[in-house]
């Protein structure tokens, strides 16, 4: 069996180099004589997606046969990144590749290097539901994601003058070899217009009526031939020329409906955590949300005939409420379109949606004004007041009298502007609602909806995210997969829980050693990477302290910089002692919009030439920011860090991704008590992770008490001459007022407790310095961190969702 296995094998790789030379004659039309590395990679591509389709194919005959409940996730976001690496692999593909690419001699980095991120997300939440959708393939759930197939992503960031500048992300400039249209998949989807009430039925009479045309991307699993579906939908005309205009002679007119109609997926909007609350955007929800839910009812009638089961076949899960619209979508479509009762519907619905909370700033949680839903959907707001209507009858018996609680939960807010609150309407409709690490599901029922969870007592869970361990820890870092290979049995690619094998090498001194190979070498590619973008040079042999996500003040990248200040002025004093080499690595995008973040990377910038042109340091302290933070720069970045920064307030941050990549990555965490950090210290255990500052408690018990900054600032003469330098245009002597709006808040508001926590930070950095210099103790932190990440998977948290919400099982 084994040999008839090879011979497979031996001819799967023959037909795999064979498929990938025709695509390039075929398909890209260029001969191997010819071909640039971009049009290698869109020739292997294209191989390699016929393997998938293939496996396409077989898992929705398998889900059709079956007729199991399947998990369906909408997000607004889905943050993938590069398809090739992990597509490679997981087919099992990835040495056929690199003899083909030898073969034909084409450098196999460059050719993968030249794909382009498909970046349709912001940050952490479209991010995780890539992760999702991995494990949900590698899990075998019955699945599909559904999303906007926006044309254009995530924004490139580039720095001029250290100032960020952002330009447009044409990631399908040369067209997408992963996708599938499919031409014959399209759903009307309806805007504005009026309601009557015929025979006391409402009739919703559109004033604009545009396509969603769906374009598929083939998530592959791991392990198993199994995958899941990533539908797209693209926005387009009903008719895309209105001919009468043309002959008139009035192209513009005769484009217009074409154009205006494709604006609804053209763009992702930009911006983490803080909703514009823009007419398109509601636009963009509406219409992902229509032809999903379309898409499902067509699929569960073919496969069944009828309705009455919907409830028991579909779950789907809302990521945030940016998908907040199916619950009055799919409450009109059972009624008006299907004939289902209020009662008959509601039971259908209230069985089949969950709701995942991303955010515990109450500025974040979306609502629309009232006017723009009945301008753009006027029988959705029809029934969001109908549910509403029923919703507060129903809290009025369990609480009666209470007016106020009344007005907390109600699904319109009615102080100023009248606004749907979608939070309310998701937590309304769900069957459960999660939240995404211990801490933030505990103060999700705590804060922002303590009125829900007494409404609902049993309505509330925590589900903790997780990463793919294939993207994060096999494909980013071949070379630790490779060490894991040696010291774990078992595959823990698939089974993460395996790693804890890793923590009887703790003290290994041989695995010490083979371990520092692996982080210089990931260190040398770095610094390679950074020397190459930016021109800098930093030594490998110093320690890599690395924060990147989205710059947030919540996140308090400021903080980081107040402490590289604070070294440096130690530093500058005492140049004699023998300082640890440290680079500081920085890297992540503003919202266009958010002027404080934009001018916190300028101060890193401006802090980074003080620093690294400053001769008394001798180069032991250099600043960088890496420009254009994505999924594929993520991928260099995480392997090469000593050191994690995460350093929210207390309180602030709901998980964390990233900070469970870098401990799986052999990165120690510097940490605050907040999000899935507090996971991660129970994980590897406190004496291998540095936690500093103060705790959620504390921080409310400061904030009641009147925090007054200015007293810290006054108090610490370190924290006082740090902010003292940037206040007195130290860092930008051309323009010493560029960072008083800085100085300015910290010390009126510093909503986000940086100078309470100045000193301990700083202090908990001494401390990481002291163990950096012990390197066998330090290692041994190293390998305890990678040992505990085992209930860090995407695995394990789709396997929860499964279990807790979907009740659909797994293998
Ligand atoms: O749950 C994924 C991710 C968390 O890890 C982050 O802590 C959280 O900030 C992020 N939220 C968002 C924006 N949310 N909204 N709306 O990306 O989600």
């Amino acid at each position: 069996k084994i040999g008839s296995e090879s011979v497979d094998q031996a001819t799967a790789s023959e037909q795999y180099q064979a498929s990938v030379e025709r695509h390039l004659s075929n398909d890209v039309g260029v001969s191997a004589e010819n071909a640039r590395a971009a049009e290698w990679q869109r020739a292997a591509s294209m191989a390699a997606r016929d393997k998938l389709a293939e496996r396409w194919v077989k898992t929705q005959q398998e889900d059709t046969n079956n007729q199991e409940r399947r998990a369906y996730y909408l997000s607004a976001e889905f943050l993938i990144g590069r398809a090739m690496s992990n597509a490679l692999a997981a087919l099992n593909l990835d040495k056929d590749f690199a003899t083909e690419m030898k073969k034909v001699g084409a450098e196999a980095a460059d050719v993968l290097e030249s794909e382009p991120d498909a970046a349709l997300g912001n940050g952490g939440l479209g991010r995780l539901a890539a992760c999702f959708l991995d494990s949900l393939a590698t899990l075998g759930v019955p699945s599909f994601g559904y999303g906007i197939r926006y044309e254009f992503g995530m924004f490139s960031q580039r720095i001029v003058d250290g100032k960020q500048i952002e330009t447009p992300d044409n990631w399908l400039a040369f067209g997408n070899p992963w996708e599938f249209p499919r031409r014959d998949v399209f759903y009307p989807v309806q805007y504005g217009g009026w309601v009557d009430y015929v025979n006391g039925r409402p009739v919703w009479t559109p004033s604009e009526r545009i396509l969603a045309r769906a374009y598929d991307m083939v998530i592959p699993g791991h392990s198993t031939e199994r995958v899941t579906t990533l539908r797209l939908w693209k926005a387009s005309a009903l008719e895309e020329l209105d001919l009468a205009a043309h002959t008139r002679g009035d192209y513009f007119r005769a484009a217009e409906a074409r154009s205006k109609a494709e604006n609804v997926s053209w763009v992702l909007y930009p911006d983490d955590s803080t909703p514009q609350g823009r007419e398109l955007r509601l636009r963009q929800e509406y219409f992902f949300v229509t032809a999903s839910l379309q898409d499902i009812v067509a699929r569960h009638l073919r496969e069944f005939g009828t309705l009455d089961n919907l409830h028991e076949k579909v779950a789907i899960q809302l990521n945030d409420t940016h998908p907040a619209l199916s619950v009055p979508e799919l409450m009109r479509l059972l009624m008006d379109d299907h004939g289902l009762t209020w009662e008959a519907a509601w039971y259908q619905v209230s069985r089949i949606i969950s709701y995942t909370n991303h955010t515990l700033m109450p500025e974040a949680i979306e609502t629309w004004p009232v006017g723009i839903m009945q301008y753009l959907l006027p029988r959705h707001l029809d029934i969001v007041y109908e549910i509403n209507r029923r919703f507060l009858a129903e809290v009025e018996r369990k609480f009666p009298g209470d007016k106020a609680l009344l007005s907390r939960v109600s699904l319109i807010a009615e102080d100023g502007e009248k606004r749907v609150r979608m939070g309310n309407l998701s937590i309304v409709a769900s069957t459960k609602v999660n939240g995404v690490a211990k801490l933030h599901s505990d103060l999700m029922v705590q804060t922002i909806f303590s009125d829900f969870a007494k409404i609902f007592p049993d309505r509330f869970t925590n589900v903790t995210n997780g990463v793919t361990p294939r993207r994060w820890l096999s494909q980013c870092n071949p070379g630790l997969a490779k060490l894991v290979d040696k010291k774990v049995k078992g595959n823990w690619r698939v089974e993460l829980d395996k790693l804890s094998q890793l923590g009887k090498s703790a003290e290994d001194k041989a695995f010490h050693a083979d371990l520092t190979k692996v982080k210089t070498a990931n260190k040398e590619r770095l610094a390679a990477y950074i020397k190459r973008e930016l021109g800098i040079t930093v030594d490998p042999n110093a320690l890599f302290d690395i924060q990147v996500k989205r710059i947030h003040e919540y996140k308090r990248q400021l903080l980081n910089v107040l402490h590289v200040i604070q070294r440096y002025r130690e530093m500058i004093a005492n140049p004699e002692a023998d300082w640890q080499p440290r680079v500081h690595i920085f890297a992540g995008k503003a919202a266009s919009a958010y002027k404080m973040a934009k001018l916190i990377i300028r101060l890193i910038h401006d802090v980074a030439r003080t620093v690294n042109n400053d001769p008394r340091l001798k180069d032991r302290l250099k600043v960088v920011f890496i420009p254009d933070y994505r999924v594929s720069v993520a991928e260099k970045i995480f392997p090469a860090a000593d050191v994690s920064e995460q350093i929210s307030t207390a309180g602030t941050e709901a998980s964390g991704t990233g900070n469970m990549k870098f401990a799986l990555n052999g990165a120690l965490t510097v940490g605050t008590w907040d999000g899935a950090n507090i996971e991660i210290a129970e994980n590897v255990g406190l004496d291998n992770i540095f936690v500093f500052g103060l705790r959620t408690e504390e921080v409310e018990k400061l904030s009641q008490e009147g925090y007054n900054p200015r007293a810290w600032y006054e108090g610490n003469a370190d924290l006082k001459a740090v902010l003292d330098m940037i206040g007195n245009g130290y860092f930008a002597p051309e323009e010493p007022t560029r960072y008083q709006p800085i100085v300015d808040t910290l010390l009126t508001r510093d909503q986000y407790f940086l100078l309470a926590d100045f000193a301990a930070y700083v202090e908990t950095h001494r401390q990481v310095d002291v163990a950096y210099r012990d390197r066998e103790q330090w290692l041994t932190k190293v390998v305890r961190n990678i040992a505990g990440m085992g209930m860090f998977s995407s695995d394990r948290t789709i396997g929860e969702y499964c279990q807790r919400i979907w009740k659909i099982k797994t293998k």
